[in-house]
């Protein structure tokens, strides 16, 4: 059993990469997704995709929500046992920090990884406005995939692709849209799937 850590912020295409992956095991994936409000809206069309999802609401699963991940955890690898677990934290969520509650778990998983995703489309914005949070967010991430490709102009893509060099030159990046499926067989080779 594999556990990913799909990390990124708000709206920068989680879920919709989620959905691809899942499709991929071929529905031997359980996935987690935290949801922000009361309503879960990810969780929601994951399901109605036909996918095995668990919510966890009111609190953040890389700080309040700890314990509840962990028996979550737990829980899933003796009910279903897949081939793999993926988890969407929140988009103001810390990924390092959920593969470190993960590794401290009961369940030792072959592998822990994160994917850390950045939106080419706005990433001029983002980082203007988010730079430090979207550095702490970002850099721990196994695997940097740049999505929105099919959106973003090659400037944008360029700078991006840059900006995450400089966080860490030894992790892969790959150019992805979660949309129309470019790249996607090469992420999907890279972790593993
Ligand atoms: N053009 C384009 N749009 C995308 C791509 N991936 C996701 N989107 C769109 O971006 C929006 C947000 O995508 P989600 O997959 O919901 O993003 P998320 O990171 O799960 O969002 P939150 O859970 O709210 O943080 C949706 O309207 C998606 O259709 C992509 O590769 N290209
Ligand atoms: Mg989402």
């Amino acid at each position: 059993m594999k556990v990913c850590i799909v990390g990124g912020f708000l709206g920068s295409g989680k879920t919709t990469l989620l959905m691809k992956m899942a499709k991929r095991t071929k529905g031997n994936t359980v996935m987690i997704i935290n949801e922000m409000g009361e309503i879960g809206v990810d969780g929601s069309t994951v399901k109605n995709a036909g996918y095995n999802a668990i919510e966890l609401f009111d609190g953040c699963i890389c700080c309040t929500l700890v314990g509840t991940l962990q028996n979550t955890l737990i829980q899933i690898k003796k009910d279903f046992d897949p081939e793999l677990i993926i988890i969407e934290p929140t988009g103001l969520a810390l990924p390092h920090k959920i593969k470190e509650m993960v590794r401290t778990s009961m369940i030792e998983p072959e592998l822990t990884m994160i994917v850390g995703i950045c939106d080419a489309f706005r990433f001029k914005t983002l980082v203007k406005k988010k730079e430090d949070f979207l550095r702490m967010q970002l850099s721990r991430s196994d695997l940097f995939l740049l999505n929105k490709i099919d959106k973003a102009d090659n400037a944008s893509i360029k700078a991006a692709s840059a900006w995450l060099e400089s966080l860490n030159p030894r992790t892969r990046i790959i150019q992805i849209s979660g949309l129309t499926g470019e790249g996607l067989e090469d992420a999907f080779s890279e972790i593993g799937l």
